[in-house]
């Protein structure tokens, strides 16, 4: 799926800014009949949680409405006319004027509706959305809605982020010609004398001729061709690299027999991957991941998109010396992987199937266990909204060079029956819809390397693990040898490479201890380097992604303090003392790995 670009022959307006907002409770019937009867605003993008100063607002459950007016420029006459809303968390149902004309579910990837018929060039129309953040097993993330004692819904749900909800990203209006560029797929490949391969194809609505151009960063011309499909061949490329990124351009143009042209240009990065044993190669060559598991969370803005704190967490990364993330745990904002496209940092991309684990808590607690996998549970509605959530991830970031792993599942219950019923097809389909990148899912520590029911049905082991915090609390010791068991015993059975894509400690900064405990800066820095001493004696580890880059929301909970508190940065970005002891890890591998001849 295109995002929507200004071109040659493409215009967009944003409809960003102050929307009207009300509770459903407050907005009486059918409210996209009229103007809404409130004096709140709520910017969007935002989440609409913390923005105010209200605990009805905050924690809502249920359907709140948006409304705003939007006019067409008079000079869009004849023109295909597209409402594009970039995330609408969870589900969001469109009205034009009176008209309902769109409804989708899944909160964090776009959709879009052709509006060409129901607008007037020149003319205001209202246009009102009815945000729903209720979730259940028929929807990714799963959760369950029941009725209170107080007559209100209450939401439980099983991940470890605040339910944050509203128009989290941008909203656009965009014009195109009739006949439109609809979708361009990019691959690339190495050939063995160095010279690459861009394979394309471009869909197209209507009629016309597909010319395509390939342009290197000085905007010369490298390649061309004129069909809808083909391969371009590159000469001598510079490869898109972690750290060192190089954007060609493909310029598609659509010659159309009325004479109308339509233009798009896509980034497109030369780079290969691939996984062989136990190692992950990008462009031929063993790659080592650092970074982490973020969050797109902030005060104030919730899960809202925002400029300014992309920028600044890039900029940490940099810092830090970091060279890769985990989208945890759904897809982010576009203009994050865009950012990461053009500054060479590497993105294993996650869809919003996380909490499919009914046991976790009760495993813990030793409460009473309930299959994860039954018809009452998640069963094959959920699959099929998984599903569908795996095809919106994939049709919107196919075209990444940053994008090298899919991982289709945070923390299932993997070791327990019917994981692999409910996996093994979700699985082919992420193959079926894209052939060229490995696919994961991040296992949860019950689902041991002798018990896990799915895990070679994927290309990498990716592990969520926390010896030394939720297990043998305080005992880094103990811990050691959990971990060093675990890895060994990992490498040991399977032939693939192993990324330890969570590990942390709650660290309340601030906090210093001489004889270093639990929740104090010191033991997140003990805590790291133990880890970072087991991994270096064990080959098959190929990357470490710290749980959190920084603090962030969470529901109330006995063992959360204003939310999760594992980030190596405040929830406001300050760095905490450990930040300075992986910035000194983190480049020395850095600089060994470009000593080798690896890709850094
Ligand atoms: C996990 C989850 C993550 C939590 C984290 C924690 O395993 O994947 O969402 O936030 O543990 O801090 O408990």
């Amino acid at each position: 799926m295109l995002k929507p670009q200004a071109s040659r022959s493409r215009e967009t307006q944003s409809l960003n800014g102050l929307w009207s907002f009300a509770l459903d409770s407050e907005a009486g019937e059918a409210p996209w009949s009229r103007r809404l009867a409130t004096s709140r605003q709520v910017p969007v993008p935002s989440s609409y949680n913390d923005v105010f100063v209200d605990a009805e607002i905050r924690d809502h459950v249920g359907i709140v409405w948006y409304q705003r007016n939007l006019i067409v420029p008079a000079s869009w006459t004849n023109r295909r006319i597209v409402l594009r809303f970039d995330a609408v968390t969870h589900a969001g149902t469109v009205y034009v004027g009176d008209q309902r004309v769109a409804h989708h579910e899944g909160g964090y990837t776009p959709f879009e509706v052709d509006v060409s018929e129901l607008l007037t060039p020149g003319e205001e129309v209202l246009v009102t959305v009815a945000v729903d953040n209720r979730l259940s097993t028929a929807t990714i993330p799963p959760g369950e809605v029941s009725e209170g004692p107080d007559g209100k819904q209450h939401q439980l749900y099983r991940h470890d982020f605040f339910n944050y909800s509203g128009l989290h990203r941008s909203v656009h209006l965009y014009a195109t010609p009739r006949s439109h560029v609809s979708d361009i797929t990019v691959t690339t490949s190495l050939n063995d004398d160095g010279s690459a391969a861009v394979a394309y194809d471009v869909a197209v609505a209507g009629e016309g001729n597909v010319r395509v151009t390939l342009r290197d960063e000085e905007r010369r011309e490298v390649a061309g061709g004129i069909a809808s499909t083909g391969t371009l061949h590159v000469e001598r490329p510079t490869l898109w690299q972690p750290g060192a990124a190089y954007l060609y351009e493909l310029v598609v143009r659509l010659e159309a027999p009325d004479g109308e042209h339509d233009e798009y240009t896509l980034p497109v990065g030369i780079r290969t991957i691939e996984v062989k044993g136990q190692e992950f190669l990008i462009n031929g060559k063993p790659f080592y991941f650092t970074g982490f598991g973020k969050h797109e969370d902030a005060p104030f803005r919730g899960k809202g998109h925002d400029d300014v704190l992309l920028v600044h967490d890039f900029a940490l990364l940099d810092w830090i010396g970091a060279n890769s993330f985990r989208t945890a745990h759904y897809p982010y904002a576009e203009e994050v992987l865009d950012y990461a496209d053009r500054h060479g940092i590497v993105v294993i991309d996650e869809t919003a199937a996380v909490g499919l684990n009914i046991n976790m808590v009760a495993g813990l607690t030793g409460g009473e266990l309930t299959p994860t996998f039954s018809p009452k549970t998640m069963n094959d509605t959920t699959r099929e909204a998984h599903a569908q959530g795996i095809r919106e991830l994939v049709a919107r970031d196919k075209n990444h060079p940053s994008v090298v792993l899919w991982c289709i599942a945070n923390e299932p219950a993997s070791s327990e029956a019917g994981a692999r019923d409910y996996f093994e097809p979700l699985v082919e389909l992420t193959r079926e819809l894209d052939a060229t990148r490995p696919v994961t899912f991040a296992n949860q520590g019950a689902a041991r390397f002798d018990n896990d029911q799915i895990v070679d049905l994927f290309d990498v082991i990716c592990l969520n693990r926390y010896f030394g915090w939720y297990e043998q609390t305080g005992d880094l010791a103990s811990a050691e040898r959990a971990l060093e068991a675990e890895l060994t015993g990992w490498a040991a059975t399977h032939d693939m490479p192993i990324i330890m894509a969570e590990y942390g400690v709650d660290t309340y900064a601030g906090l210093h201890q001489a004889v270093a405990s639990p929740w104090s800066e010191e033991y997140q820095i003990d805590f790291l380097a133990m880890y970072h001493r087991v991994f270096d004696r064990i080959p098959a580890v190929v990357g470490e992604q710290i749980w959190n880059f920084a603090d962030f929301q969470t529901k109330s909970a006995i063992f959360r303090v204003d939310g999760n508190k594992k980030g190596v940065f405040t929830r406001d970005r300050r760095p905490k003392s450990v930040a300075r002891e992986l910035r000194n890890r983190w480049t020395a591998i850095r600089a060994a790995a470009r000593r080798e001849g690896e890709t850094p």
